[in-house]
């Protein structure tokens, strides 16, 4: 098959799905197209049957915001064209499925009926979709893909609640490559020298991950354990959190290690992740660490508890909680053995959301848009 995949090429979620999710079909022998702006962070172009289209948007004085869609549509168009594409699969409804729609028009008046698969990650639709700006170009564009997927049932739930939706919403779960995460002891001695409990949080440091959450609950653990704080990923409000860690008095035991390509390695020698969001509508960071082994102390909001088993795999609490999320975690710490139960449980949990699994699932779905549609 050959597949068109649009995606943000950057560090969140829906870029690293789709990558991986590329990457695998790639390795089935199918050909995959990445049509985005930049290289995505995990993409390996020297990779076999993998390519990458940059969609490049011409800076013009007369506009005050560049017509992206209109460059992504094109783009789509005739990288379809060239490489004959079987079905174009965007991640992250604003704007990759407008744009998709258009394409697809465009295609059709070239007598090329090519499916689009929409796939919905969170905030195209918690917070961003749902803006009266965005509304009834988001409804359009989900109402007219041709299949229409959304990462976690909490996830559907929202998109039929906030949008009136005539169409079928299925549910893939994200996955995770198990096979990428093995225990590194030796690398835990680079943060932790002392034996510190390693504490670990990634995000892209927006609001609504409640980054001061994470501050505060790792500062209540602290005061019980000798430990540490990592902070991956960059955004706004990491300035805030540094400042919030100095003000506690706790600024040299947390540790900003940004845009690091060391993810696996840092979860691996983690012993607790923290992932206190506002919203979220999977939480694939928390997977990622549950992969490593790592238990999870989270909000209960959106998709989380369908991936984070309340007393199992960590614990859960309401959205601003500290206080409950630092007493669970101290529960967790206290005690080799339960912190190896509760890692051992979170490894098991993740083992129900791998590639293996999860990645036949979407191409499944492909053979029934060709089928839908009727290939080319
Ligand atoms: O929706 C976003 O905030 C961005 C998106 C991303 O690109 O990081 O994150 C969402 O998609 C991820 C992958 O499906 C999910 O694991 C995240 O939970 C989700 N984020 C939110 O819902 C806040």
């Amino acid at each position: 098959m050959n597949i068109g995949v649009v995606c943000y090429p950057t560090f969140g979620g829906s870029g690293v799905v789709a990558t991986e999710l590329g990457k695998y079909l790639a390795r089935q022998g199918h050909k995959v197209h990445f049509i985005t702006y930049s290289q995505p962070v995990r993409l390996d172009i020297l990779e076999e049957n993998i390519y990458y289209h940059e969609v490049n948007v011409q800076d013009y004085p007369l506009f005050q915001y560049q017509p992206y869609e209109l460059a992504l549509s094109s783009k789509m168009v005739r990288v379809t064209q060239k490489y004959k594409l079987d079905l174009l699969h965007v991640h992250y409804a604003i704007p990759h499925a407008y744009a998709a729609f258009m394409a697809k028009q465009i295609l059709k008046a070239e007598g090329i009926n090519i499916p689009v698969i929409t796939t919905l990650h969170g905030t195209d639709i918690t917070l961003v979709g749902k803006n009266p700006s965005y509304k009834p170009a988001v409804t359009f564009s989900i109402n007219n893909s041709d299949v229409v997927t959304s990462v976690s049932e909490s996830l559907r739930r929202d998109t039929q609640e906030i949008f009136n939706i005539s169409r079928e919403i299925k549910v893939i779960h994200n996955f995770v490559d198990l096979s990428l995460y093995q225990a590194d002891d030796n690398c835990k001695n680079a943060f932790a020298p002392k034996g510190e409990k390693v504490i670990t949080h990634i995000s892209n440091f927006r609001k609504v991950k409640r980054i001061s959450d994470v501050v505060a609950v790792f500062h209540r653990i602290q005061k019980e354990h000798n430990a540490v704080l990592l902070m991956l990923g960059e955004g706004p409000e990491k300035e805030r959190a540094r400042q919030q860690a100095q003000e506690l008095g706790i600024g040299d035991k947390v540790k900003f290690l940004g845009k690091t390509s060391e993810v696996v390695r840092v979860l691996c020698i983690s012993d607790l992740f923290l992932l206190p969001s506002e919203a979220e509508s999977f939480g694939l960071a928390a997977l990622e660490a549950m992969a490593a082994g790592v238990p999870v102390i989270s909000s209960n909001t959106g998709g989380i508890p369908e991936v984070n088993i309340n007393g199992v795999t960590g614990f859960t609490a309401d959205v601003g909680d500290v206080d409950r999320m630092a007493e669970k975690a101290l529960y967790i710490l206290q005690g080799d053995a339960r912190l190896y139960q509760f890692g051992r449980q979170a490894r098991q949990q993740a083992e129900k959301f791998s590639l293996e699994q999860i990645g036949p699932k979407y191409f499944e779905l492909y053979q029934e848009a060709l089928g839908l549609v009727g290939s080319h």
